[in-house]
């Protein structure tokens, strides 16, 4: 029996949730059920954690689960890896849909480091107003630098905020790179912090960046499991026709 679960939550995702949605494919989305309301998908819906590699993996048994596409964000690293454990141990076929990782390009002005850490530690030093567009899981982290003002995208409005100079912008993606230049001159940043997502959703803001001659702090990606990556729907289709 085939039926298809796919771990989303990015325009990736949500792209292939269409066209599997109109060939009438069986198949399951997913969310973390990290944002308040997740966008609606054209295919019966989960939200919530699997609880770990066993728990994707009963859920792939109790679900008749024939075929995994693990079509996250490029950050969502442990649910990545929770996704090859559970795929081996079940023997069930697993393929990544992934979008290749931005390149600094002629203007640019990037600085990259490995991960937050190492953005955390990049922003020592005197004050700055800063577009922190990380996100809010690891806005703690950030807190180490509190000299900064900084300017703060959110898919929610929040409940706490660990940064005592913070102004929050609550909207979520994808951006268009004259609101992205817009917000940055309204806010006078002087420095954009960005996740090397990849796609198109979050590029806006190295667009805007770019034409403002702005510096963007760049967190490179986790490491990834080894596994089957593909780029687009296409070969996910294909995939799906032949493993
Ligand atoms: C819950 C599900 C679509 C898909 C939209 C993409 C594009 C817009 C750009 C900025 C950067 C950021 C953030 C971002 C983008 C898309 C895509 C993408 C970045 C939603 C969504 C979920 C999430 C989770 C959320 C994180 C946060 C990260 C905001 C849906 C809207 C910063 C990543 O408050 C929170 O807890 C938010 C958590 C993980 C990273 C973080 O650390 O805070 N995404 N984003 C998914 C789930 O529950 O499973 O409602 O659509 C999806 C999208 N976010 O077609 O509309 O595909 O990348 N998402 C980053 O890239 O840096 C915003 O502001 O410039
Ligand atoms: P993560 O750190 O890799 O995963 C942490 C835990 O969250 C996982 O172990 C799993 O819990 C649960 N989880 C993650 N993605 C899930 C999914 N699609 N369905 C069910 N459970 C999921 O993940 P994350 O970085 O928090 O990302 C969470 C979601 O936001 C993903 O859907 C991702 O695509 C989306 N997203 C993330 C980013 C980002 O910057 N990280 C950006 C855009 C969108 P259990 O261990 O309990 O199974």
């Amino acid at each position: 029996m085939f039926h298809l679960l796919i771990l989303g939550g990015t325009t990736e995702a949500n792209i292939l949730a269409k066209a599997v949605s109109d060939q009438g494919v069986a198949a399951t989305y997913s969310y973390a059920g990290r944002v308040d309301n997740p966008r609606p998908q054209p295919l019966p819906s989960r939200v919530g954690g699997f609880g770990g590699a066993e728990g994707l993996a009963r859920y792939i048994r109790d679900h008749g689960i024939s075929h995994v596409v693990d079509a996250t964000h490029p950050f969502a690293a442990q649910m990545s890896r929770n996704a090859a454990t559970a795929c081996a141990e079940t023997g069930t076929p697993l393929a990544a849909l992934t979008r290749p990782a931005w390149d600094a390009q002629e203007g640019d002005r990037w600085r990259r480091v490995p991960d937050i850490p190492a953005a955390v530690a990049a922003l020592s030093g005197a004050r700055k107003r800063i577009f922190l567009a990380v996100g809010r899981m690891h806005l703690e982290d950030f807190a180490a630098q509190p000299q900064h003002h900084y300017l703060l995208r959110l898919v929610d409005a929040p409940t706490t905020l660990p940064l005592p100079e913070c102004e929050v912008v609550v909207s979520r993606g994808p951006f268009t790179v004259d609101g992205d230049r817009a917000l940055m001159e309204r806010h006078g940043t002087q420095l954009i912090v960005s996740k090397n997502a990849g796609g198109t959703g979050a590029l806006a803001k190295l667009d805007a960046a770019r034409a403002l001659g702005l510096p963007v702090l760049m967190i490179d990606r986790p490491a990834m499991p080894e596994r089957v990556e593909l780029a687009t729907v296409p070969e996910v289709l294909d995939w799906l026709a032949h493993s």
